[in-house]
């Protein structure tokens, strides 16, 4: 802890790369804990259910999964989150780049938020292209429709699908701005997004998980603690 708030104190572009682990303290289930989704007993599989072609094939049966799991609108940004909006307007931190779809940091007031897997809070029909709130998907049934008809997709990036480009530029500009890059809750296992790690050119890399990851070798600093405990403490 000493080491961190040492790196953290004297750094001013510190990049925050983020992942479910994040916002377990705020009640959403990350995918690969033990407790994670991927180890709860479905019919199918989360993975295939969070696929395109699972989308398109069956999206009653997606979005009851959907709304069931990924849409807690109710949930609040933790410590975790709270800091890193603190550390952005005190000039400190370039950016966060999250593989949440939560839109937790932008809750807690951070701006300068790459999501490279897409939000929850926007949705637009796949005909016309309106868009539409989580709050409307939330309360709608079956498959929701748009006023024209057609079906409207969440802008979150499925398993098969691409990320979008203007995100992924964002991303990797800031993360090779960075003098100081905090990896934290993430099994750093989804691709491309833990490959952006390679964009690093800063000093210090610092993981925070509470599980080991295949960069911990990587790392100056590793702490296998939860994140929002970590980062609260300095
Ligand atoms: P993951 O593969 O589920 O890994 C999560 C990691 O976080 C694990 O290694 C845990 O050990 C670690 N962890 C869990 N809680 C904490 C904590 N409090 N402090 C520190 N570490 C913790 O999740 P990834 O993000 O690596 O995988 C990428 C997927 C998960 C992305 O596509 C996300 O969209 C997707 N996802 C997002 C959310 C969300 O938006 N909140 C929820 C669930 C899944």
């Amino acid at each position: 802890m000493a080491t961190l708030k040492e790196l953290v104190d004297k750094s001013s572009r510190i990049v925050f790369f983020g992942g479910a682990g994040v916002s377990t303290e705020s009640g959403i289930p990350d995918f690969r804990s033990q407790d994670g989704l991927y180890n709860q007993k479905y019919d199918v599989p989360p993975e295939t259910i969070l696929s395109d072609t699972y989308f398109y094939a069956h999206p009653e049966e997606f979005y009851r999964f959907y709304r069931d799991k990924m849409l807690p609108l109710d949930a609040e940004p933790n410590a975790a989150h709270k800091k890193l909006a603190e550390w952005e307007r005190a000039g400190k931190l370039l950016a966060v780049v999250t593989q949440n779809i939560d839109g937790l940091h932008q809750k807690a007031g951070s701006k300068r938020v790459f999501e490279l897997h897409g939000s929850v809070y926007r949705n637009h029909c796949l005909s016309c292209g309106k868009s539409y709130s989580a709050e409307y998907i939330k309360e709608s049934t079956g498959v929701p429709r748009c006023s024209c008809g057609g079906l409207i997709k969440p802008d979150v990036v499925l398993y098969g699908e691409q990320l979008e480009e203007k995100t992924i530029l964002g991303a990797i500009r800031a993360i090779s701005a960075a003098d100081l890059l905090i990896v934290a809750g993430t099994s750093l296992t989804v691709y491309p997004a833990a490959g952006f790690l390679q964009y690093f050119e800063g000093e210090h890399l610092v993981l925070i998980n509470r599980d080991p990851t295949p960069w911990d070798g990587a790392a100056e600093l590793v702490i296998h603690q939860k994140v929002g405990e970590v980062l609260s403490a300095l």
